[in-house]
């Protein structure tokens, strides 16, 4: 924190609850203990997020619940810790058979290419950790003030240059770990530590950082972990082949608050170019400037993208030039031409094999007609390489030899999944957050309501004849922006129960924010105001000219900016 800050504003009140954790314990392991309550206190909900779980209620249940004067429903949400979404059979089996013994029976692939479990009992939580761990998988900074899962291109074997990218993602993740031991005493019963011996947390400090911190790797022509929206990204920069560097670009997030214009989405902006053996070393020097200069006494505005933008990008290089010793190099040219996931079969650079699977929202459950829990754990019985979880919330099955091909279609087809990848792009690209039940922070349905909102929409491509075309299409229950809706070429964004705010206009590569049409419709009426546009898309656009694109041109009106809609579409 700044000495300015310090002086004139108190503290957000995490600050002290963090302070006062003695390094992320709390009293969580007393209670643990208390099984009156489904629950724990506030300030340990806190804290837990930092293990990777968020306390939770069912709130399909509340009324009941209160009416019967039961207390809310609780139970956790675990997110696994998972640097390149990269996971061995044996970890999927292992999250399938926690989901079904220690949590709700599903799986839900995120957004930032991990796992989440739903619906865990407080008196679970300590066995399913337990089992993580037995299966070499943990939940350490998955939430919290820290840096989290480090997103990065899921299939490694594609070229030498993914490959080397994996593990710079890799090692800095191991690199930004908090060093607490913690989460080994509490869910582990791991030793304590001795008495009167400080633990120190060289990197973050007993306070941890201001917010949550968020880091990409992407490879061009693929900006599939949407680079722009990281605090910190890392661009690979490919030359004959070799990795030979990174452009560095600082300060996105997507974060905000509904009639708070305080509060933007914002893209990551270049810093400049470094080469590869220097990312460590960068990555702490920015982790480490936001950490000092990062606003800890308002949340709302405690994200690196706000330092930035009140400071400065010159002011931030040389800040990280002077800690790191590092001087960037003029960034590099590269070009993104899509986010989208590979799907189907792909042979690999190694002679092994990969298979795109699109999982809807991420969520993989057995419903009727539609069995991907069982078919995956049945493909994971089988597999010989692994799993990888794409930033857009499918899975790929990685490493397949060539002769395992025919049986891991023949299980996807044996559960009628092998049409999974023959849907509409639109569907293919789709995303959405969880929203409801689970998630406190919703404000309209997101996860549950996305069929119908393709279906709607197909319906209008294949009228206006373009059933083929990739468009993206993202969703949210609340303005977190936890699906990256505003970075969709049509983006819903919960407002209240059936209502959402309309976005359209972002470039299909994700390097460009879309604008708000309409600041509150129902799903039938957005359906309705794009009708015209998909339609005038169809005839009007220019060769190649991608959905997005052709918005920002000739439809949105030029007077409209993120916040407000302007003086009306030009349909
Ligand atoms: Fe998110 C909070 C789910 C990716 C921005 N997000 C939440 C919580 C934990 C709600 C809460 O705080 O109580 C949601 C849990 C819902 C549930 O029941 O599971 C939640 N976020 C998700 C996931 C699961 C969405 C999904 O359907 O895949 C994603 C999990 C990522 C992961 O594995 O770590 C998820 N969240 C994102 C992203 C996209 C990304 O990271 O690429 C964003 C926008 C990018 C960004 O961070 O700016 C995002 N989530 C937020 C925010 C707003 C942060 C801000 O700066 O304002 C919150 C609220 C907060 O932090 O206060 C939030
Ligand atoms: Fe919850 Fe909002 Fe994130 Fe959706 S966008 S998961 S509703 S916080």
């Amino acid at each position: 924190m700044s000495s300015e800050q310090e002086a004139t504003k108190p503290l957000a009140a995490n600050e002290g609850i963090k302070s006062a954790s003695n390094f992320l314990r709390g009293t969580i392991a007393e209670e643990l203990q208390d099984e009156s309550t489904g629950a724990i206190n506030a300030d340990n909900q806190q804290l837990t997020k930092f293990h990777g779980l968020y306390m939770q209620d069912d709130r399909d249940l509340r009324r009941e619940r209160r009416q019967a004067k039961l207390e809310k429903a609780f139970s956790f949400m675990l997110r696994v810790r998972l640097p390149g979404g990269r996971c061995t059979p044996a970890q999927w089996l292992m999250l399938d058979k926690l989901a079904d013994e220690r949590a709700n029976g599903t799986q839900r692939l995120t957004t930032q290419q991990t796992y989440q479990l739903h619906g865990s009992r407080k008196g679970n939580l300590k066995p399913l950790i337990k089992g993580m761990d037995e299966a070499l998988m943990d939940s350490i900074a998955a939430c919290g003030d820290v840096n989290r899962n480090i997103m990065a291109p899921p299939n490694p074997e594609r070229s030498a240059a993914h490959a080397a990218m994996y593990d710079h993602a890799k090692a800095l993740s191991e690199h930004t770990l908090p060093k607490t031991r913690a989460y080994h005493e509490i869910w582990l019963d791991g030793e304590k530590v001795a008495g009167g011996e400080p633990e120190v947390e060289p990197l973050y400090g007993e306070t941890y950082l201001p917010r949550k911190f968020k880091v990409g790797f992407a490879i061009p022509p693929s900006n599939d972990v949407d680079v722009y929206s990281q605090d910190l990204g890392f661009i690979g920069v490919v030359e004959n082949g070799e990795l030979v560097g990174y452009n560095v670009t600082v300060g996105g997030g997507l974060g905000m608050s509904h009639g708070n214009e305080e509060t933007f989405p914002r893209l990551a902006e270049p810093l400049g170019f470094i080469t590869t053996d220097q990312v460590n070393a960068i990555g702490e020097a920015i982790i480490a400037t936001q950490r000092d200069y990062g606003d800890r006494t308002n949340r709302k505005h405690a994200r690196l993208k706000y330092t930035i933008e009140d400071r400065g990008l010159v002011w931030f290089r040389g800040e990280v030039e002077s800690r790191s010793g590092i001087t960037f190099s003029d960034t590099r040219d590269v070009t993104f031409t899509t986010i989208e996931d590979p799907h189907g079969w792909h042979e690999c650079t190694d002679g092994t094999w990969f298979y795109g699977l699109h999982v809807l929202s991420g969520r993989i459950k057995d419903r009727e007609g539609w069995p991907m829990k069982t078919a995956l754990r049945e493909v994971a019985q089988i597999h010989t390489g692994d799993f990888r979880l794409t930033p857009s919330q499918n899975v790929t099955i990685s490493g397949v030899t060539a002769d395992a091909k025919a049986e891991v279609e023949a299980i996807l087809a044996k559960h009628g999944l092998d049409g999974e990848n023959q849907q509409t792009r639109l569907r293919l690209n789709a995303m959405s957050c969880v929203a409801l039940p689970t998630c406190g922070l919703a404000l309209a349905e997101s996860e549950r309501v996305l069929p119908e909102v393709l279906e709607k929409f197909d319906a209008v491509l294949e009228e206006a004849g373009l059933s083929d075309d990739a468009i993206s299409l993202r969703m949210t229950g609340c303005p977190n922006g936890c699906a990256r809706p505003y970075l969709a070429e049509i983006g819903f964004v919960g407002k209240a129960p059936g209502k959402y705010a309309l976005y359209i206009g972002a470039k299909y590569n994700g390097s460009r924010l879309n604008r708000l049409v309409s600041p509150k419709c129902t799903v039938d009426e957005a359906v309705e105001l794009l009708r015209p546009v998909i339609k005038k898309y169809a005839t009007e656009r220019q060769d190649g000219e991608e959905f997005g694109d052709f918005c920002d041109r000739a439809v949105l009106p030029e007077d409209a900016t993120f916040h407000s809609v302007g003086s009306g579409l030009r349909i």
